[in-house]
């Protein structure tokens, strides 16, 4: 069972669409485990997008993520890594297949409205850098054997 980070960013709730955001992942099938509405601090997008320091988009990348507020959610699942990937669309929404999250509502590789875990291995640490263990819930959903075989 895989767990993605998945984050409504800065663009997404200021433009109101938290809802339509979480409601696609939702309507798909993924299980959610965990949702707060927070800032991320400098420190916690400078933790976030490590990987990326020293590209020349990473300064801005971590003005954008930190400007206003965010959702932070995990999701999990069988293959929830690919199938959230998948429903969020390409990074650059322009390339983005219509019927993506970005394909739909994005414009811009930098106002590109959702973060989703890109493998297993940065689900488990980054849900781990934004939610602690309690405050995951495991909870038995009465639709489950509708959407799983
Ligand atoms: P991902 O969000 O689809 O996993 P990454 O390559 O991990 O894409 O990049 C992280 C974020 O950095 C992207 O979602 C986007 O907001 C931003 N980003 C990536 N490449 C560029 C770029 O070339 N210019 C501006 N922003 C970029
Ligand atoms: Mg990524």
């Amino acid at each position: 069972m895989e767990r993605t980070l998945i984050l409504v960013k800065p663009d997404g709730v200021q433009r109101g669409l938290i809802g339509e955001i979480v409601s696609r992942f939702e309507r798909r099938g993924l299980k959610l485990a965990g949702m707060k509405f927070m800032q991320m601090s400098r420190e916690l997008a400078e933790q976030h997008y490590g990987i990326h320091k020293g590209r020349p988009f990473y300064d801005a990348l971590v003005d954008y993520i930190t400007s206003g507020p965010i959702v932070a959610m995990a999701w999990e699942g069988k293959e929830a890594i690919a199938a959230a990937r998948a429903t969020m669309g390409a990074t650059n929404p322009v390339s983005a297949a219509p019927g993506t999250i970005r394909g739909d509502f994005g414009m811009e590789i930098g106002r590109n409205l959702v973060h989703g875990s890109d493998s297993v291995e940065n689900g488990v640490k980054e849900v781990s850098l934004f939610f602690k263990e309690e405050e995951l819930v495991a909870w038995d959903r009465v639709t489950d054997s509708w959407i799983r075989e």
